[in-house]
C-alpha cells in the first residue's frame, strides 16, 4: 500500500497547510507531499480537482478517499497516533476545544496578519479588532499553560500546538506584543525539531505572493 500523500501549499504561506503537516511528522507517520503554488488575491479556486472543498490541505489516502479540512486530517494523524492528543480524558476534552476555538476563529487577526514566516514587520499594520484577537490568543495560552503546567499547551506537544504553530509564527513576522509566558511558549515551539524543519523550508522557498509580501 502507498503512502498517504499530502497536498500543500507553500510553506511560507500556507497556515492551514502546516498544522497537519507537523501533526503527521509528530506523529511518525510516513506520508508524501505534494507540493502547489496557492493563487494570488481573487484568483479562481485552483484546487478543485484535489479536494472536496477545493482548497489544500487534503489528505488522499488512495482508493478515492480524501480527507479535506486541516483539523480532519489531525484527527486521522492522531488515530493512527493516539498520543497526539493528551492522554487525560478533561485536558483532551480541552485540547479538542482549543484546536476547534482556532479553526473557526480569530479572524481579525487571521485576516491582519496572513501567515508570512519570512518576512519582519511591525503590528502597525493590525487593526485594533486583530490586535485583541492576539491579546485574546496570548490570554488562552497562558490560561492553558498554566493548567497543565506546559511545556506546550496542554502538557506534551499535541494536535492543539499543530493549530496554534502559524499563530506563534505570525507573532514573529509582525512582532506583535506578548506576555513573557507566550514568549516562552514561542520559544518552545520555534526550537522544536518538526517546526523548524517547516521554517527552514519555508526560508528557502523563491515564490512571493505579492498580497502578502508588499501589503
Ligand atoms: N478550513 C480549511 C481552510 C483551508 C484553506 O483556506 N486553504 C487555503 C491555503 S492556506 C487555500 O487552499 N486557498 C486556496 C483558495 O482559496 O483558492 C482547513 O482547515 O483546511
Amino acid at each position: 500500500m502507498s503512502a498517504p500523500r499530502l497536498h500543500i501549499g507553500d510553506r511560507n504561506y500556507s497556515s492551514w497547510s502546516m498544522r497537519p503537516w507537523l501533526a503527521l511528522r509528530h506523529g511518525g507517520i510516513a506520508f508524501d507531499e505534494v507540493m502547489h503554488a496557492l493563487p494570488e488575491l481573487g484568483g479562481k479556486p485552483v484546487f478543485g480537482a484535489i479536494s472536496p472543498n477545493a482548497r489544500v490541505p487534503a489528505l488522499d489516502l488512495g482508493e478515492g478517499v480524501v480527507i479535506a479540512e486541516s483539523l480532519a486530517i489531525c484527527e486521522w494523524a492522531a488515530e493512527q497516533q493516539p498520543t497526539l492528543w493528551p492522554r487525560e480524558s478533561n485536558t483532551r476534552a480541552l485540547a479538542r476545544a482549543a484546536a476547534a476555538i482556532m479553526h473557526s476563529g480569530f479572524p481579525n487577526l487571521r485576516n491582519d496578519a496572513p501567515m508570512n514566516i519570512r518576512r519582519r514587520t511591525d503590528a502597525g499594520r493590525l487593526t485594533a479588532d486583530g490586535l485583541a484577537d492576539a491579546e485574546k490568543v496570548d490570554a488562552l495560552w497562558r490560561g492553558w499553560m498554566a493548567r497543565s503546567g506546559g511545556p506546550f499547551l496542554f502538557g506534551q506537544w499535541s494536535v492543539a500546538d499543530a493549530m496554534y504553530a502559524p499563530v506563534v509564527t505570525r507573532f514573529v513576522t509582525y512582532a506583535i506584543p506578548r506576555s513573557p509566558e507566550a514568549q516562552g511558549y514561542l520559544d518552545r515551539m520555534w526550537a522544536e525539531p518538526h517546526f523548524a524543519a517547516w521554517v527552514d523550508s519555508a526560508e528557502a522557498e523563491t515564490r512571493k505572493l505579492p498580497r502578502s509580501d508588499e501589503a
